[in-house]
């Protein structure tokens, strides 16, 4: 039921994910919906629009509830969420407890058990919604650690359901995984589904072992056997495998190659002061990204004179991220306090050694900016996938330009031409940039038609279609029936 008690409709396809992908103009009176276009919307936005689908989300207003509405073919049921709930659920059990845990604990995960409880009761009002709007034997795709109980909670409410999940961050070793004191209902929550998307096979590999160690259950490859709740008879078979996310190469490919994108990459080196090498970082502003890493080693070849002054200027920009979370605000120190000391060393009157940008910037100028960009940075010390190294390689319709690539970035594995680096390591750091820096023309151009190549095939589309087609052939299976036909 609506809030005006209308009975809601039903859809055949429904994505459940922490956020809508609009957010609210409350510049015009009354306010209005605008799209926020992102990956996941350019992901199932052609699935949505063939099969009529609906998003449930929160839609980024606390203490405010909102009618389900249609917007740019997409039918959207805002979820509720209070700004109590917002710590509690969100920046607390999500961002501070599940976020650095899934990420090699590079800062300390807080373990709260209000945040937690919190986190159940928001995923429940998540589960009960989309129960609402799907349809009879619908595909529901469940999205990231923020809503890792509602494949179970859906699985009970509605049993009819093909439930898919796809987790977007790394999923932590069973040594790391066991501090979490709700451990055992994570791992049921995610058995809930059919089939469990991981960026990597070894993020779906330690899954499985968490499934086995801390529920006693066998595994087989990728099927996991669940038994229904009172134990009596078996469930479903869920499927914990990997599908690496991918971008929309094509439309970044056609974006670069616009007149007007080319000459503003033009004008951001000349505006940089022609630099003969621009480096470039692109990240939220998070302590996952080894933003501090790449800047002391930048600093440190600047030191050491391998890289002159006036060789070479870093541009980093640094998405305004989580601002509200301590270990955020001190990542902005340390990387403000960093940037201040190395351009007090080495810029000049005309030269700046590092420009640093603490805002976001439209979707043409990061296009630009990767153009203009000779070396890209992506020192990631854990990241599930990093979509910017896949975007840099998109938008280098030149063939040229070197992406020097974090190993424990998901990214890594399907990228095998970029210079890989192990961040910890900076003075491996530092002769993998020089390497980059100094990388003969031959070289670069092959290893970037390699990795261009591969992401044309290898695209988002095909990322949403692998996992869809998987889904509804596992459900099939289950059910006895065909397969349904995803479009
Ligand atoms: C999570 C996982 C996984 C950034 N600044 C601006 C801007 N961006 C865009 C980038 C890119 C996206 O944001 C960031 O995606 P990443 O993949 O790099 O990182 P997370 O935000 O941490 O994403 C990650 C991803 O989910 C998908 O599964 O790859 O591992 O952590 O698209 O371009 N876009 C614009 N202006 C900016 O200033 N327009």
């Amino acid at each position: 039921m609506t809030i005006d008690g209308t009975q809601d409709e039903t859809f055949d396809f429904v994505v459940i994910a922490n956020r809508l992908p609009v957010d609210r103009d409350m510049s015009t009176e009354p306010p209005t919906w605008r799209t926020s276009p992102g990956g996941l919307v350019t992901a199932v936005a052609p699935v949505m629009q063939q099969n009529r689908g609906a998003w449930v989300g929160w839609a980024g207003a606390t203490d405010q509830e909102f009618d389900p509405f249609d917007l740019d073919d997409m039918h959207l049921v805002p979820v509720p969420l209070s700004s109590e709930e917002i710590v509690r659920y969100y920046e607390g059990f999500s961002n501070a407890t599940l976020w650095p845990l899934y990420h090699d604990l590079i800062v300390h995960p807080e373990y709260h058990r209000t945040w937690w409880d919190d986190y159940v009761r928001v995923n429940e009002r998540f589960a009960e919604r989309a129960a609402r709007v799907a349809s009879p034997g619908a595909t529901v795709w469940v999205h990231d650690y923020q809503l890792q109980l509602v494949p179970a909670l859906l699985r009970e409410a509605r049993p009819d359901l093909a439930i898919g999940f796809f987790n977007h961050i790394p999923f932590p070793g069973w040594e790391l995984f066991a501090q979490l004191p709700w451990r055992s209902q994570v791992l049921e929550g995610l058995l809930g589904a059919d089939l469990i998307g991981f960026q990597r096979a070894a993020d779906a590999a330690n899954f499985r072992r968490a499934v086995r160690i801390n529920l006693n259950r066998s595994t087989k490859d990728t099927a996991i056997t669940v038994p229904t709740a009172d134990g009596e008879r078996e469930s479903h078979v869920a499927h914990a495998r990997a599908f690496p996310i991918s971008i929309d190469t094509e439309e970044l490919d056609q974006l670069a190659r616009e007149e007007r994108i080319v000459a503003r990459a033009r004008e951001i080196r000349s505006e940089l002061g022609d630099p003969d090498v621009l480096m470039l970082g692109v990240d939220r502003l998070d302590y996952t990204k080894g933003i501090r890493h790449r800047i002391k080693a930048f600093g440190e070849l600047l030191n050491d004179g391998s890289i002159l002054p006036g060789e070479a200027t870093l541009v980093q920009i640094a998405t305004p991220s989580r601002e509200r979370i301590e270990q955020y605000r001190q990542i902005r120190d340390d990387v403000e306090l960093a940037v201040g000391r190395i351009n007090g060393e080495h810029s000049t009157l005309d030269h700046q050694a590092v420009h640093y940008f603490h805002h976001s910037y439209p979707r043409d100028e990061m296009a630009a900016y990767y153009l203009a960009a000779d070396v890209m940075l992506v020192t990631a010390l854990r990241d599930g996938m990093n979509l910017v190294a896949k975007e840099y390689v998109a938008c280098r319709t030149d063939d040229d330009g070197v992406l020097v690539l974090s190993e424990f970035a998901g990214a890594a594995e399907q990228l095998t031409q970029a210079v890989t680096v192990n961040p910890y390591d900076i003075s491996g750091l530092k002769a993998r940039i020089l390497m980059a820096v100094r990388m003969p023309d031959a070289e670069r151009r092959r290893r970037m038609r390699a990795m261009r190549r591969k992401l044309r095939t290898e695209d988002v589309r095909r990322w949403s279609a692998d996992f869809l087609g998987t889904l509804r052939g596992l459900a099939a299976a289950r059910q006895g029936t065909a397969p349904a036909v995803m479009q």
